[in-house]
């Protein structure tokens, strides 16, 4: 057997860059406020950053919607400052990927501007037009076709009218993006993740769109044309894409990627088939099932990206966790997760317990969040039902500005940010939880350390334990002739365990210490412990 390659043992890190740290005083995020705190990222354990768009962009959805992809965002910065972190970023020994947004792009494109001329413009197959639109709804809400008045037809766009859906099925199109990723990756970014990679395959005459008929060859082509033979990492966020496709995507001699975002486990608490917005209580043994099948089926071959959180999921600890026990449940969710197998990945501000916000509406500004509130209004949704929606479930909840310290805008900037602050930030803040023995970070820092030195954490198979009860997550890790115990409560009440049974030697990391290993252990609230 071979060397595992690198982006098996690393430890991946996203920026929101709009959100992570202002050094020019504009309320915004930028590069430059980045590189200003890599030595914090190191001292974490990160490996590689993962980079949300920095491209030229009108920022209708915070740059997932790019209007040049060869340039960066005058509000980020120059593609010298781009080159500035990267080389910082080497030189600490990390690695930095970015996002590569080719479903769509802004309508501020070049190739859109052009495209919508006229019908014989050589842009024109660049995007999909059509005489007449059909029932197909937007993920943001509404329908999927705009009607432009130039040449008066249809195009389409799975996410807001100002994202145009790129048609994969023209050659054209594909070479220049295939020349776009080759020009960034000869510059030294170390891979890409892919923005809803499952939907370039789409066949929109056949309603087909995540993980489409042509997902498997354009996705072929792209590793053919751009990442063979490179030591670089690919992770596909393929929201539409069964466990079973994400293991052939990831599986085999030359995998197309080398990991998926794959959603199962962050859609359980929604009313299935109702969308996000219609909220359901987490049942934890659907939770632990959802793990269990991913770990098993990537266990040989294939390979699992572990995530909670992202730019578009709510803070974990106001999720699957508890406000009132914040660290302890922020702990016990990142014990619980990167105790399992894949490559583990880490939200800004989720190593300092960072929660969810509420705010009035028109403190909101993501496009999602004002657009839902406009529809469920129109639907007739009581407003306080909208609200409790939203506050559970708006992408803001995660994008508020990084909180640093206990300074004006949490030390984010001194200006006042694009996005409301968490009030929390007085007693929830980087330089605090650092300095804090029973803080978050501290915590994230061991964990990080004990996945480095132990293989099993890396090779181990996965068992459940205690699988049929309610409040409890626990599993087992085997590997050669090591066993480990991962158990986490997600309970705001005592529970005791009878563990007799498991022959637990000792206790290797824990968030309450004052918890003594016994046959019979009554875990404290949001209890967790990985024993050996
Ligand atoms: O998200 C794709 C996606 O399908 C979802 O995560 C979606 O944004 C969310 O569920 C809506 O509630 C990606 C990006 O991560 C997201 O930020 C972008 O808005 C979207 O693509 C369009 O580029």
């Amino acid at each position: 057997m071979g060397q595992a390659p690198w982006w098996k043992r690393a430890i991946v890190y996203q920026i929101y860059p709009l959100s992570f740290k202002d050094s020019n005083q504009d309320g915004l995020g930028d590069i430059p406020g980045i590189i200003s705190r890599l030595d914090y990222l190191k001292r974490l354990g990160v490996d590689v950053i993962w980079l949300s768009p920095v491209y030229r962009s009108p920022m209708d959805d915070n740059g997932y919607d790019i209007a040049d992809y060869y340039s960066i965002d005058p509000i980020f910065g120059t593609l010298d400052d781009m080159k500035r972190l990267l080389n910082e970023v080497h030189d600490r020994g990390m690695k930095l990927i970015m996002d590569l947004v080719v479903n769509h792009t802004s309508d501020e494109h070049i190739w859109f501007k052009e495209s919508k001329k006229d019908v014989h413009s050589p842009y024109r197959d660049y995007y999909l037009w059509r005489q007449e639109p059909t029932q197909v709804d937007s993920i943001f809400g509404g329908s999927a076709w705009t009607l432009d008045p130039t040449t008066n037809m249809y195009y389409f766009h799975l996410f807001s009218k100002r994202q145009p859906d790129l048609n994969w099925h023209h050659k054209p199109l594909r070479e220049a993006i295939y020349t776009m990723v080759n020009w960034w990756l000869d510059l030294g970014i170390d891979g890409f993740r892919m923005d809803v990679i499952d939907l370039i395959g789409k066949n929109i005459d056949q309603m087909k769109f995540a993980d489409g008929p042509y997902l498997h060859t354009y996705l072929k082509e792209l590793y053919e044309r751009c990442f063979e033979g490179r030591d670089i990492m690919t992770v596909g966020e393929m929201p539409g894409l069964s466990i079973e496709r994400a293991k052939e995507i990831t599986h085999g001699e030359h995998p197309l990627l080398d990991m998926v975002f794959q959603f199962a486990h962050v859609g359980l608490d929604e009313v299935p088939g109702q969308g996000k917005w219609v909220l359901k209580k987490l049942d934890l043994l659907e939770f632990k099932h959802t793990f269990e099948t991913l770990q098993k089926m990537m266990h040989d071959g294939g390979w699992n990206s572990l995530f909670l959180s992202n730019h578009d999921q709510p803070r974990v600890v106001s999720r699957y966790g508890s406000e009132l026990y914040r660290k302890a449940s922020a702990k016990m969710l990142a014990t619980i997760l990167y105790g399992m197998q894949g490559t583990p990945y880490i939200y800004q501000g989720e190593e300092i317990g960072m929660t969810g916000i509420q705010m009035p509406i028109k403190d909101y500004r993501d496009l999602e969040t004002k657009q839902i509130y406009d529809i469920l209004k129109q639907k007739g949704w009581d407003e306080r039902d909208i609200m409790r929606s939203i506050y559970a479930k708006s992408r803001d909840n995660s994008r508020t500005p990084f909180q640093w310290n206990r300074k004006d805008y949490a030390g984010f900037s001194t200006h006042e940010p694009w996005l409301s602050v968490n009030p929390n930030y007085l007693s929830l803040n980087a330089e605090d939880d650092q300095n804090d023995p029973e803080g978050v970070f501290p915590y994230y820092q061991k964990l990080i350390q004990l996945r480095k030195t132990h293989p099993i954490f890396d090779e181990g198979d996965f068992m459940l334990i205690f699988k049929d009860h309610p409040l409890v997550f626990a599993y087992q890790r085997k590997y050669q002739e090591k066993t480990i115990t991962v158990i986490g409560s997600f309970s705001d009440q005592p529970i005791t365990l009878d563990l007799s049974s498991l022959n637990l030697k000792q206790i290797i990391q824990t968030n309450d210490e004052t918890v003594t290993l016994s046959p019979l252990m009554t875990l404290s609230p949001y209890y967790t412990a990985i024993f050996s």
